[in-house]
């Protein structure tokens, strides 16, 4: 017996304990369809000789998308970051877009999602390395105390935006900044990394959106 139901749009591997999550939050506000293959980093399928064809670097998240048109091979795209603009391009026309069209909010993304990339992850990320990433000889200690100085001096700078009540990092509008800084909050948050207190009822707001919680499982 063969099945000839046509595959779907979107094939991500990766998953939601890792920053596949992104990924998955940002279909799920956009409605839609996805197949997810979990990969299994801990057990190194991310470097296995498929995956690697998928992904030369050898990590998750990883979005094949089968969206072009006739005869257009499925585009691969990698890093989380460019995968959620790339979603947020591809459907701009989408009743809640992720990111915004009128100059001063689109630059005011770029904005946002630069902070992100290096600003408030970058810690986050070495913080984990040196936590338990890494082997046991290559972990160095007192990284993890400059890291976490790093991450609340980063969301000293995100509070001071909030402060005014906007809800999200745009103002009234969500968009794919806010997937990307409050997955990264959340993460950090696993980690027990402080952050400044005026980040808790943006990341609320944030952990209250169905599309998270429908992504958290996947
Ligand atoms: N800059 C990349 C980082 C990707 C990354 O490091 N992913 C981790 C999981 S969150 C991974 O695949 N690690 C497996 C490995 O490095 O072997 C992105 O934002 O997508």
């Amino acid at each position: 017996m063969h099945n000839d139901a046509p595959p779907p749009p979107y094939t991500l591997y990766g998953g939601p304990k890792n920053r596949g999550l992104r990924v998955i939050w940002a279909l799920r506000e956009l409605g839609q369809p996805f197949e997810l293959r979990d990969i299994d980093l801990f057990g190194g399928e991310q470097r296995a000789e498929g995956f690697l064809r998928l992904n030369p670097a050898g990590k998750v998240p990883a979005l094949v998308d089968r969206r072009g048109g006739e005869g257009e091979a499925p585009l691969v795209v990698t890093e989380s970051v460019a995968i959620l603009n790339h979603l947020a391009e591809e459907h701009a026309d989408a009743a809640a877009p992720l990111m915004p069209s009128g100059r001063a909010a689109r630059a005011a993304y770029h904005q946002w999602m630069s902070f992100g990339a290096t600003e408030l992850e970058p810690p986050v990320w070495v913080f984990a390395k040196h936590s338990f990433i890494y082997s046991p000889d290559k972990r160095v200690e007192p990284i993890k105390v400059t890291s976490a100085f790093e991450h609340l001096r980063a969301t000293r700078h995100l509070a001071a935006a909030l402060a005014d009540g906007r809800p999200f990092v745009l103002g009234e509008a969500f968009s794919a900044a806010d997937i990307f800084l409050g997955q990264t909050l959340m993460w950090a948050e696993q980690q027990g990394l402080k952050r400044a207190d005026g980040c808790d009822d943006y990341l609320r707001r944030l952990r209250a959106r169905p599309a998270l919680a429908g992504a958290l499982q996947g």
